[in-house]
Order: C-alpha cells, then sequence, then structure tokens
C-alpha cells in the first residue's frame, strides 16, 4: 500500500498538522476546542483525515498515528486558557488495543496536564460490540479524570441502554441534524436530543453550526447547548490558534 508507507513517512517527517476548532457557548464564549489532523503532503498539498484516516485504520497504522496526535494534541493542551477542553477523536481500532489505557494515562502523566480537561470523542458504533470491554476502559480512564464525548451522535448504531452505562461527559449532535434545523422533524430531533443530554447531565455539542438561524434554534432550547462550527470559526492550524489566544 502506497498511501501507508507514505503516511509512515509523513509521521516520521512531521507532515502531520493539528488543526483546532473551538466550541463555544451561543453568547461566544470559548469552552474548548477539537483537535482535527491534517495531512500537509509534500506534492498533494493539504490530505484531509477523511482520507487518510481510514486507511491508516486497516492496520496498526492508526496506533502510531494516534500516539503521534495525542502527544501533539497534550502539548497543544498546555497551552490553552483556562479551563479550556480540548476534544480528540478516538478510531475504534485504537481503542480496541489492550493496552489503550495505559497509552493514554502514560502520555497525560508525561505531559503534566490536567487529564479532566482531555475529551476523547468516540462514535457509536465503537458500542456495538464487546461493550463489557469499552465500558471497564472508559471506567478506568474516568478514574484518572479522562472525559468521554459521544460523536455524531444519532447516525450509529447504539442502544440508549448501553449509552446509561457509560461513563459520558457529552453528546455531540452529528451536523446533518443540525443543519436540517428550520425543517419541522430534524428540529424536534434536535430538541429531544438536548433535553435528553441535560437530562443526563452532559454537556451537549452542536456540531457544523453554520447560520444565525442554527444558533437562534439551539440557544432557545437551551442556554447551556455548546456549539461548533463555520459560522464561529473554522479549524486554524494550532499554532495559529495559540498565537491569536496570546494576542488577546
Ligand atoms: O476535519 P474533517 O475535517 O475533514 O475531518 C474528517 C474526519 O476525520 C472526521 O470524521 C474526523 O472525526 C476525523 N478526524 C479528524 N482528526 C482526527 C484524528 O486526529 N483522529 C481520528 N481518528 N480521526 C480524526
Ligand atoms: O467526525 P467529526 O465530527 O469528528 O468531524 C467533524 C467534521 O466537520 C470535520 O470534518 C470538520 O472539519 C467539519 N466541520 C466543522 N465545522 C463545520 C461546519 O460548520 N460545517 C460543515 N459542513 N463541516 C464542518
Ligand atoms: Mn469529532
Ligand atoms: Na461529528
Amino acid at each position: 500500500f502506497e498511501v501507508e508507507r507514505e503516511l509512515r513517512e509523513a509521521i516520521a517527517n512531521n507532515q502531520l498538522e493539528l488543526y483546532l476548532q473551538s466550541q463555544q457557548l451561543s453568547n461566544g464564549e470559548v469552552v474548548g476546542v477539537e483537535v482535527l489532523v491534517r495531512w500537509n503532503h509534500p506534492t498533494k498539498g493539504i490530505v484531509s483525515p477523511g482520507v487518510f484516516i481510514p486507511i491508516a485504520e486497516m492496520s496498526d497504522l492508526i496506533v502510531d498515528l494516534g500516539r503521534w496526535i495525542l502527544r501533539a494534541a497534550l502539548q497543544v493542551l498546555k497551552h490553552l486558557p483556562g479551563q479550556q477542553t480540548l476534544a480528540i477523536n478516538i478510531s475504534p481500532r485504537q481503542f480496541r488495543k489492550y493496552d489503550f489505557v495505559y497509552q493514554i494515562e502514560r502520555e497525560v502523566v508525561k505531559a503534566g496536564v490536567d487529564a479532566s480537561r482531555l475529551i476523547l470523542e468516540v462514535t457509536e458504533n465503537l458500542l456495538v460490540d464487546d461493550v463489557d470491554d469499552v465500558v471497564a476502559k472508559m471506567k478506568a480512564l474516568q478514574k484518572s479524570g479522562v472525559q468521554f464525548s459521544i460523536d455524531d451522535f444519532g447516525t450509529g448504531y447504539s442502544s440508549l441502554s448501553y449509552l446509561s452505562q457509560l461513563p459520558l461527559h457529552e453528546l455531540k449532535i452529528d451536523q446533518s441534524f443540525v443543519q436540517g434545523i428550520g425543517e419541522e422533524e430534524k428540529e424536534q430531533l434536535v430538541e429531544t436530543v438536548i433535553a435528553m443530554g441535560n437530562n443526563l447531565n452532559l454537556r451537549v455539542v452542536a456540531e457544523g453550526v453554520e447560520t444565525k438561524q442554527q444558533v437562534e434554534f439551539l440557544s432557545a432550547c437551551s442556554a447551556q447547548v455548546v456549539c461548533q462550527g463555520y459560522y464561529f470559526a473554522k479549524p486554524i492550524p494550532a499554532s495559529e490558534y495559540l498565537a491569536n489566544q496570546s494576542q488577546q
């Protein structure tokens, strides 16, 4: 696999770059960021993770890639102001590794960051099989303070009974629902997920927020809902994000 070889070189040659997208309350107050990785390919330019993550996931390459991202992201977390959180996407194959808990704990300790500001985003499909293993790992990491978020919530196959067994901190409403704001059925779904999240004491993040109308609908559902999307900010290189922060 040509791309796989190139991707190994990319890790070794620092061609991967972390981008950050801010997450804010509807009044604009920033509460955290999501890390979105990019590949600065020497000839192809910027390659999207939507292209290379699935390739990395076909082998244990995702484990090395995941470790690189985690290390780089924890260095970013050190420089985020106040109590802002930092969210990282975790691939199922990475999560499934027997030493996943140890890997995360070790890197957190090495970086010297407050684990409770680290959020690991997993998708519902991780919960489709071997739920016991998933629950055990999440509970172990929760003891260290690490938080968990369900990404793309509403698009997967997890059951509510499994979700209720998990030590979760956050739900991220999938952007397809947010972009449906304006249509009655989608609005009802968004409203229902926000109400459920509030009842379960979870932080609710709406993804893919692009318009003022969407922000107004979301904030009318709940003043605590966190918005992430182009309306507020695009993902930008972490170096740029941190430079902007220090100017404020
Ligand atoms: O940033 P978008 O920007 O294009 O991301 C595309 C997809 O890649 C999303 O599904 C996102 O969750 C995933 N992704 C982005 N960064 C990472 C990462 O660091 N690790 C993993 N596993 N997935 C990522
Ligand atoms: O799968 P995950 O939810 O981690 O990935 C989020 C994806 O959504 C990334 O590809 C990110 O670049 C993209 N994204 C972030 N904000 C917006 C937005 O406002 N609109 C759209 N269409 N995509 C967005
Ligand atoms: Mn995500
Ligand atoms: Na998502």
